[in-house]
């Protein structure tokens, strides 16, 4: 059902100088710039590798655009870090309803959109061990691989 750890999402004040930290300290580059105003996020991708289902695994940077969004909460609650992960699924919402039936608190009535033309829900993280958690369907055209 979860076939890959899809991205990493860590939640930065500023975009620009994070990108440049995993440039410089890691060689990581990135593959993707977007902003997702449902998010209230502008976001980089640094693609990391391949993966055994044919995707990709990346960084998530993200830098709050609204003082209203998760991101710039999370910020503003515990400063820089990671926010959350994300595991890929080629079916997202089959995977939520097997997930929420499990129990577990799906935050989204339907799946959003999310980088890269990607589908995505998101998990409570009170109901995963403290972890927000999210699932993505990557957009099958190939943009994410
Ligand atoms: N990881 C772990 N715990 C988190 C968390 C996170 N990222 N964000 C909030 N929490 C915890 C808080 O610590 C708090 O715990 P306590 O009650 O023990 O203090 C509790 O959840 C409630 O926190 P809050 O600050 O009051 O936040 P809200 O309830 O308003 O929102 C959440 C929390 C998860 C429902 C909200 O952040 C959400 O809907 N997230 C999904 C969307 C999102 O994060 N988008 C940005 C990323 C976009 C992308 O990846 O593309
Ligand atoms: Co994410």
């Amino acid at each position: 059902m979860l076939t890959r750890i899809d991205h990493i999402g860590i939640a930065c004040r500023n975009l620009d100088e994070t990108v440049r930290f995993y440039r410089e300290t890691y060689g990581f580059e990135v593959t993707h710039e977007e902003v997702n105003e449902e998010q209230g996020v502008r976001e980089a991708m640094l693609r990391i590798n391949g993966t055994d289902d044919g995707k990709a695994s990346y960084l998530q940077l993200l830098e709050p655009i609204r003082e209203d969004s998760p991101v710039a909460k999370f910020l503003a609650r515990n400063g820089e870090g990671v926010h959350h992960i994300a595991f890929g699924t080629d079916d997202v919402a089959g995977a939520a309803a097997v997930i929420g039936g499990r129990g577990v608190r799906v935050l989204d009535a339907a799946p959003r959109k999310g980088s890269m033309g990607s589908l995505i829900t998101f998990l409570h993280p009170k109901d995963c061990g403290g972890v927000l958690t999210e699932l993505v369907q990557a957009n099958e055209d190939g943009a994410q691989h």
